[in-house]
């Protein structure tokens, strides 16, 4: 059988770990083909003090559409996955990409990352949220918003553990079968929150993990990455997900995926503090040390493979 093959519509960044520059690699390290396709080329991530670069518009992604379609390639994706978009009329152009792809293989899996902001901030236009839950979400399978982006899709603010379960059965009205909302931060403790929904299976859970000290930009890409991959590992390699998922699989899935993120994070902070940086400060986007807070995803790579378990889900 052909390995899978990922579509990956998101940013480019000539200097570090964000968008497809964090997805390409965990994908390709887990058995997938991936063809990345950048909706923008940016010198680094939007988060430095100083960006440059170039976004593309919408019929700028048509025509790339166009090659691929008229080279059967169209034909061999098992997967899209969305992240990063950019400007408003790429999604437009995404709307018809993921109607075709649809239509051409209808056991296609849309995994979307509504990539709009973190801890309280927008880092899109904000007319992006209307066009995602206008025009996207209903076609995604799986959507794997932050606590933030869940709050803006669903319109219900996450405050407590009802809240969220709430926001995750509004989205799932919007379309998605399996809802991952990646991390909630209730600001009481020191641990994070991942809530997850697989509605077919009625299967809703959470995993609890520890919010490391530090900001790091890329994470949301490399989860969704990984939890595309191990969604569709199945035990004797590579499965379609639509024939084989099942709650217990969302859950074995995340709780992988939340190991390999908590130890690339923890690579990451210990190489830091080895060249004398900060690795301890939180602070966020700006800080002055942003050059150094980029996931060290080639040295982690063991760990996007081969993670220790060191999480367990509670079913709720
Ligand atoms: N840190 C860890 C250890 C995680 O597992 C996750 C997601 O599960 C995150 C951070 C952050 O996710 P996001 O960037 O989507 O908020
Ligand atoms: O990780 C989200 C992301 C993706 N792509 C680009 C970004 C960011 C966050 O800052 O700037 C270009």
């Amino acid at each position: 059988m052909e390995a899978p093959r990922v579509l990956s519509v998101q940013s480019h960044v000539v200097h570090g770990h964000v968008g497809n520059k964090s997805a390409t690699f965990p994908l390709q390290l887990l058995g997938f083909n991936v063809d990345p396709l950048n909706t923008v080329q940016f010198s680094n991530h939007t988060g430095y003090a100083k960006f440059t670069g170039e976004r593309l518009e919408g019929p700028q992604i048509d025509t790339l559409v166009e090659g691929l379609e008229a080279n059967g390639i169209l034909n061999r994706y098992t997967h899209l996955l969305t992240g990063y978009l950019g400007r408003p009329s790429i999604l437009t152009s995404l709307q018809a990409l993921v109607k075709k792809l649809k239509s051409i293989n209808k056991n296609l899996v849309f995994m979307m990352d509504p990539v709009l902001g973190d801890d309280g901030k927008l880092y899109v236009a904000p007319e992006l949220v209307d066009l995602y839950r206008d025009n996207l979400i209903q076609y995604a399978d799986i959507i794997t918003p932050n606590g933030f982006e869940a709050t803006l899709l669903s319109g219900v603010k996450i405050l407590d553990e009802a809240s969220a379960l709430e926001a995750i059965q509004k989205l799932h009205s919007m379309g998605p079968e399996t809802v991952v909302v990646t991390s909630v931060d209730f600001g009481t403790n020191a641990d994070l929150t991942l809530y997850a929904s697989h509605s077919p299976s009625n299967t809703r859970f959470k995993i609890s993990f520890p919010k490391l000290k530090g900001s790091f930009t890329g994470t949301g890409d490399l989860f969704a990455a990984c939890l595309l991959a191990r969604l569709s590992l199945g035990p004797g390699g590579v499965g379609v997900l639509k024939l084989e998922t099942g709650g217990s699989r969302v859950v074995a899935a995340c709780e992988t995926v939340v190991s390999s993120m908590n130890q690339v994070l923890n690579e990451t902070m210990q190489r830091m503090k080895a060249r004398g940086e900060d690795a301890g400060a939180a602070e966020g986007r700006g800080a002055e040390n942003m050059r150094y807070r980029e996931l060290c995803l080639i040295e982690s790579r063991g760990f996007i493979e081969n993670p220790d378990s060191l999480f367990k889900a509670v079913m709720l």
